[in-house]
């Protein structure tokens, strides 16, 4: 009856193991994805052109919304990564999904205003 008892948690214990190993062993790429929000405004991004960071593998979903209450276009382009938005109006949005996949410090920028709109996008390893 002990000896039963004993070979019942030995056994529970071993389930709870492999359990663990196989929660460890899941691929970096499986990891939640990363939102990441740009807002265009005033002939910036996020107000400063802020540094956006990710992780390699990652899925990232890139919203940009242009925020401008004049007429003013806008879109987004992250070099050397194939990211590329339509020319968005005043009030459009757009949304893009992909895998950072590549590491590196990228620069990402609007193709109508490139001097003062533009930032780095850093993949880390
Ligand atoms: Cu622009």
């Amino acid at each position: 009856m002990t000896s039963r008892k004993r070979l019942v948690g030995l056994l529970l214990g071993l389930a709870a193991m492999i359990g663990l190993t196989a929660v460890t062993a899941k691929p970096r790429q499986a990891a939640a994805t990363q939102e990441i929000m740009v807002v265009a405004k005033d002939m910036a991004f996020n107000a400063s052109n802020p540094t956006l960071r990710v992780r390699l593998g990652e899925t990232v979903r890139l919203t940009v919304l242009n925020a401008e209450e004049a007429s003013m276009s806008h879109d987004l382009v992250i070099m050397g990564l194939s990211v590329k938005t339509e020319i968005l109006r005043p009030g459009d949005k757009a949304e893009l999904v992909f895998v950072a996949d590549r590491p590196g410090t990228f620069t990402y920028f609007c193709t109508l205003h490139p001097r003062m709109m533009t930032g780095k996008f850093i993949v880390e390893e």
